[in-house]
């Protein structure tokens, strides 16, 4: 099992939100981030954030979760150079709401290519050094993982595929690779600014600002990781409070 006090890390999506959060906070408290996304200015950004004692802990990489090549280069690079692969946090995804009378078909190809396809290739490509660690996957669901909302019922049918994601991993992987899967309400990140109908982003807007910090999410990530060998957190729900 990993040391749950120096674990090494892929996440993806570590550009904004919970991913950026994730990082900042996993590499404050002593683990090794290998940190993926599209947008090199935010990585950078990111890592110049940090004190200088910590930036040898995290690798900064452009990657797109939907190509399969890259993920494998990275996950290679990953542990190349940090000796293993601990965890991976899949964290990349989108959701672009409409009423399924309005929608592009494209919206829904992009997020299932995103946040199904996306996330299964990380899967995929670091079982193999997970199951030589006895590692963990920590997956970013929703509460659109067990619940489907007007206007948003393929993400929240990519994220009801996150979940079976979790469960597959704790039944098939049982004393393999342990699975945890977070599944938070509305967080304030710039996820609701993928919506174009201009009638719901006004709408939900106000609910995402007044959302979660996305600090509070990696703070569960993080619990997840340091609690191995105590205990597996294999689902949780987050909600903000008294909303
Ligand atoms: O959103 P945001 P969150 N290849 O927009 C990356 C879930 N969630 O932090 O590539 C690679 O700040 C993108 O990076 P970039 C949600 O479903 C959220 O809220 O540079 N990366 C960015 O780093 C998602 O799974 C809420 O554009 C790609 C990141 O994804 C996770 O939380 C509620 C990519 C998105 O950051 C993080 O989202 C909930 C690609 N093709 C679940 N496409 C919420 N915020 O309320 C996107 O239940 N990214």
């Amino acid at each position: 099992m990993p040391d749950p006090s120096s674990s090494v890390v892929f996440l993806t999506g570590a550009s904004s939100g919970i991913g950026a959060a994730t990082a900042q906070l996993l590499v404050e408290r002593g683990h090794k981030v290998y940190a993926t996304a599209r947008r090199l200015d935010r990585l950078q950004a990111l890592r110049d954030n940090l004190p200088a004692g910590q930036q040898g802990r995290i690798h900064i990489a452009t990657m797109d979760v939907t190509d399969v090549q890259a993920q494998s280069d990275a996950i290679a690079d990953c542990v190349a150079r940090f000796g293993q692969l601990d965890v991976v946090v899949p964290n990349a995804g989108l959701g672009i709401f409409a009423n399924l009378a309005e929608a592009d078909l494209q919206d829904w190809h992009t997020m299932v290519e995103v946040n199904i396809n996306g996330v299964l290739t990380t899967v995929h490509t670091a079982l193999p050094h997970l199951i030589a660690a006895k590692g963990l996957v920590i997956f970013i669901g929703s509460v659109a993982s067990r619940n489907v909302f007007a206007f948003s019922g393929i993400y929240c049918a990519t994220k009801h595929a996150v979940l079976a994601m979790g469960e597959a991993i704790r039944q098939d992987l049982k004393g393999k690779v342990a699975s945890t899967t977070i599944c938070p309400g509305a967080v304030d990140t710039d996820f609701i600014e993928q919506t174009r109908d201009t009638e719901l982003l006004n709408q939900y807007r106000p609910n995402f600002k007044k959302g979660m910090r996305p600090s509070f999410i990696a703070e569960h990530v993080l619990l997840a990781i340091e609690h191995r060998g105590k205990g597996v957190i294999s689902d949780i729900t987050l909600r903000p409070d008294l909303a």
